[in-house]
């Protein structure tokens, strides 16, 4: 027989906010009771259940196949048998025949990201995607920047759910409902290209994580739109950290967009908030990426033991997209772009 439950609204198991108020404040839902009178008991069961269920659904290490070869025709970065990059010309600025080649690569990262993207799904494992990222990337003449720079064991970056950023592609299957960011750079014709996006996997991804990962483009596009000669690059942070706010989600402090060219890091740093030390100036001629992590909880980070993994610490999901920039007379060119 179906019964049907009323709606109910105190007491309803909903989602506290993340910012919970003092025990004699007004209670988060709209009634004038005090909070402790109210949602406050119910929030503590709601946030000790979700807990537990965020620990029991963690990502696990899986297992890390060796290292994949580049063919000894294609032209490496320095850093591809010692591991360690050099520091670079210093230069924030490209001469054009640089951005004809800063272009190529960028538009092959760009091509390898959505490609590598049609291989999301069910039952896939990250490891796969890499060998699939792997191979196309030679194919097109490239190498793929990640692999053993600063020793990285991969070619691609996965990050899985509560994974922030590099994470290492391994034996784990993906599962419906997971979200998944790939992080493709390639280094092509002496300079690398950078982009990233956050995937989907099968249809039951639920609506708090689709939410994370459209807003997220959204920081992303926004701080593109905020890029412009003359301006300080302060003003890109601030209007991703902006919209972030506006919908109560973390942004990722120790991860910035950097200067890219010939080397794949350069000093120049674009962090995702408000830093009203980022006061260089934007210039015609300038690249590099915007690529903000986004939380639904904590922006706060914790570490794996492998060297690279970075996680939330409070094992919620965060979203990433990246885009490598020029900085043109008049405004930006997003070149990661097919
Ligand atoms: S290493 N992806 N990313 N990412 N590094 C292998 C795959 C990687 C990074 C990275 C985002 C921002 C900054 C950096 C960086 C130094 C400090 C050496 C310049 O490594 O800034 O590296
Ligand atoms: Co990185
Ligand atoms: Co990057």
């Amino acid at each position: 027989m179906n019964v049907t439950i009323p709606a109910s609204t105190h007491g309803a198991a909903r989602r506290p906010p993340n910012k919970l108020p003092r025990p004699n404040d007004p209670c988060w839902c709209g009634t004038s009771e005090k909070y402790k009178k109210c949602h406050k008991e119910a929030d503590q069961v709601f946030l000790k259940e979700e807990r537990k269920r965020l620990e029991a659904n963690k990502v696990v290490p899986g297992e890390v196949t060796p290292k994949r070869e580049v063919p000894i025709m294609i032209r490496r970065p320095d850093y591809a048998e010692t591991g360690v990059p050099s520091r670079g010309s210093g230069r924030n600025v490209r001469t054009p025949e640089e951005l004809v080649r800063m272009r190529r690569a960028c538009r092959a990262a760009a091509e390898v990201l959505r490609k590598s993207g049609e291989q999301v799904k069910p039952g896939v494992t990250t490891d796969s995607i890499d060998a699939y990222s792997h191979d196309l990337i030679v194919s097109l003449g490239g190498y793929p920047s990640p692999l053993n720079y600063r020793g990285f064991p991969k070619s691609i970056c996965s990050s899985v759910n509560e994974v922030i950023c590099h994470g290492i592609p391994d034996g784990r299957v993906l599962l419906d409902g997971d979200i998944v960011n790939l992080d493709i750079t390639v280094f092509l014709d002496g300079m690398h290209g950078d982009c990233n996006a956050t995937f989907l996997v099968g249809d039951s991804v639920d609506d708090e994580s689709r939410a994370l990962v459209r807003v997220t483009h959204e920081c992303l596009m926004k701080g593109i739109e905020a890029v412009r000669p003359g301006r300080p690059i302060s003003d890109i942070g601030r209007a991703i950290e902006l919209h972030a706010d506006a919908h109560g989600y973390g942004v990722v402090r120790s991860y910035c967009g950097h200067g890219i060219g010939d080397v794949f890091h350069s000093n120049l740093q674009i962090p995702h908030y408000f830093d009203a030390r980022s006061n260089t100036r934007m210039e015609p001629g300038m690249t590099f990426t915007i690529e903000p992590m986004i939380t639904l909880g904590t922006w706060e980070e914790s570490h794996w033991n492998d060297d690279w993994t970075v996680v939330t610490k409070d094992l919620r999901r965060t979203a990433q997209f990246e885009h490598t920039v020029l900085v043109t007379e008049t405004g930006v060119e997003i070149l990661t772009r097919e």
